[in-house]
């Protein structure tokens, strides 16, 4: 998520663009969006959906307007708990569960509970968030339930080894898991290198190789990796690694896995660009050979996603600003993904 530059002047003059843009489709030109919120009775944003005992868990962020003031680190951006929505179906009642998670509980965490992904394993729900610890070092903890909806108890520490945000988690038909996250800018992948921290590392220059998304294999405790976390490699193609003037196409944040048809779709935000993409390989690293634009930009900045199926159709869980008109207070919505013959998937416009 963009803690910088969308706080700069052209960063400000984007999100101004891009709010007329909205706004203009949507009231002007009498443009609607094509779904309405799930919910409206609080903020709710990147939503990572899941099909667990036949309904639907979509595992969201909370956003709320706390009163923290804008500026370069995102401080703004400040959840404090996680609340789970739940539906029998698409189109159905949804249930908020209530608080399922707060900050005040997660011992290792200083601040902002961003976007969180869940897994179902050994008997357990397992809830990945990340967070910024005391150090102001984002992190990705765990936390577990008995219940899909929580509440959740989290571990005391982050898991080892983990770094940045918007973990997603993935099982295999093996029943083998994989957690991949990442996000540049204030997600802090810029950062990292090798695995290690480097507080004073840059974001990268326009011709050099883009940031990658990473990946670890979670071991059968479901909270803890399984060997190293590896680059996830994202290629044209011609095989290429796309360079960081490429930011239409290039990894920012927001990792989505799905499989389809025996292919695995690597989704993620571009940010600064706003699109969701996809990319298609043969394993769970991948390389994974970008396709094209899964949703447009949406109202607000941020764009962030899950696709999943239900009962032979597909879905993609998403959010935008539309309702608040903040780039901070967003809603989660639903809608319908369609594949074309050749597995590459239709582009959707979130507005008529
Ligand atoms: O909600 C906080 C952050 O905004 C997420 O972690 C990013 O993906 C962006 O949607």
């Amino acid at each position: 998520m963009s803690k910088i530059k969308y706080r700069s002047i052209p960063g400000m003059i984007t999100v101004f663009v891009l709010c007329i843009c909205h706004v203009g489709k949507t009231q002007g030109n009498k443009k609607e969006p094509i779904s309405q919120p799930l919910v409206t009775h609080i903020y709710t944003a990147d939503p990572s959906a899941h099909l667990f005992n036949g309904r639907i868990y979509i595992y969201p962020s909370h956003d709320s307007a706390t009163g923290a003031p804008e500026n370069d680190n995102g401080d703004h951006f400040d959840m404090k708990d996680y609340h789970i929505l739940s539906m029998d179906a698409i189109g159905g009642k949804v249930t908020d569960d209530g608080v399922a998670l707060s900050i005040k509980d997660i011992p290792w965490a200083g601040r902002q509970l961003w976007a969180p992904d869940a897994a179902f394993a050994n008997d357990m729900y397992y809830l990945y968030f990340p967070a910024k610890d005391k150090m102001g070092i984002n992190r990705i903890g765990v936390a577990t339930s008995k219940k899909p909806g929580g509440p959740f108890v989290a571990e005391k520490e982050p898991l080892r080894g983990s770094y940045s945000i918007d973990p997603c988690v993935f099982k295999d038909d093996d029943g083998s898991f994989y957690i991949y996250f990442g996000g540049i800018w204030g997600g802090q992948l810029q950062r990292w290198n090798n695995n290690k921290y480097d507080s004073a590392a840059k974001l990268r220059q326009p011709d050099e190789t883009a940031i990658l998304p990473r990946i670890a294999k979670l071991n059968k405790d479901m909270k803890s990796f399984s060997g190293e976390v590896k680059e996830v490699k994202i290629v044209d193609k011609n095989g290429n690694l796309f360079k960081e003037k490429d930011n239409d196409k290039r990894f920012f944040e927001a990792s989505w896995m799905h499989k389809y048809n025996g292919k695995y779709y690597f989704s993620y935000s571009t940010g600064d660009t706003h699109f969701i993409c996809y990319a298609i390989g043969d394993n769970p690293y991948g390389p994974f050979t970008y396709q094209g634009v899964v949703l447009n930009p949406v109202a607000g900045w941020t764009n962030h996603h899950s696709i999943i199926t239900i009962k032979d159709k597909w879905y993609l869980f998403y959010h935008d600003a539309l309702l608040s008109g903040k780039t901070h207070l967003r809603n989660v919505k639903v809608t319908e993904l369609k594949y074309n013959k050749d597995g590459t998937i239709q582009t959707i416009t979130a507005y008529k």
